[in-house]
C-alpha cells in the first residue's frame, strides 16, 4: 500500500520506445508501468509525466552538432506519450524539458508545466513520502532527473521493471552507482 507517494514519468514518449531513440526494454517498461498505476491508483498516486520536448533545431541533434538523432520534436507524433499511459495524464502534471534549442536538459526536475511551475516546485507542495521514478532513458534523464529530486531532499524509490535504456551495460552501472548514492532501487 502506498500513501501520500507519487510517481514520475520519464520520457516514456514514442521516439524513445518504437521511434528514432528507440530504447531496450520499452515496451516491457510501458506495460510495468500501466501495471503499477492501476495496482497503487487507489492510494491517489499522483502521477507526474515528464516530456523531452525540443524544438526542431535543438542543439542535441546530430545535424546541429549534438549527439542524438532528431527526436521527440515538440507538436510531432514522436514526443507524444505513449498511447497506453494517456489515460492516467492529466495536463497539470506534465512537464516538459529542453524546449530551449541551445540547452541540453536531461534532468526533468526543472521540467516545467502548462502553468509554468517547475516539477521541483509542484512535487514539493505535496510534501510525497516517497517519490517513485520510472522511464526512460536510465542512464540519461532517469538518473539527472532521480539525483536532483535527491539533492532537493525527496526520497526516490527507482522501479527497476519500469526503465529502458540506450545500452544494457549503461543501465547497469548507472543502477549500481544510484543505489551506491542512496537512490533505492526496487
Ligand atoms: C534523453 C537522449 C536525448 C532521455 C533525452 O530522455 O534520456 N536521452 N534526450
Ligand atoms: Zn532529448
Amino acid at each position: 500500500m502506498i500513501n501520500d507517494s507519487l510517481l514520475v514519468v520519464v520520457d516514456m514518449l514514442h521516439d524513445f520506445i518504437d521511434g528514432s531513440l528507440a530504447c531496450a526494454n520499452a515496451d516491457a517498461a510501458v506495460a510495468n508501468t500501466v501495471e503499477f498505476i492501476s495496482r497503487t491508483r487507489g492510494d491517489d498516486l499522483p502521477v507526474f509525466f515528464i516530456r523531452d520536448h525540443h524544438p526542431a533545431d535543438h542543439s542535441s541533434f546530430s545535424e546541429y552538432g549534438g549527439i542524438w538523432p532528431v527526436h521527440c520534436v515538440a507538436g510531432t507524433h514522436g514526443g507524444e506519450i505513449d498511447g497506453r499511459l494517456k489515460p492516467f495524464v492529466d495536463e497539470d502534471l506534465v512537464f516538459d524539458k529542453g524546449c530551449d534549442r541551445e540547452v541540453e536538459q536531461y534532468s526533468g526536475f526543472d521540467g516545467r508545466n502548462s502553468a509554468g511551475q517547475s516539477l521541483g516546485e509542484v512535487a514539493g507542495m505535496l510534501e510525497p513520502k516517497d517519490v517513485y521514478v520510472c522511464g526512460i532513458a536510465t542512464e540519461y534523464c532517469v538518473r539527472n532527473t532521480c539525483e536532483d529530486l535527491q539533492k532537493a531532499g525527496f526520497h526516490v524509490v527507482l522501479l527497476s521493471d519500469c526503465l529502458a535504456y540506450v545500452t544494457e551495460e549503461g543501465h547497469r552501472k548507472a543502477l549500481d552507482e544510484m543505489r551506491a548514492g542512496g537512490i533505492v532501487v526496487r
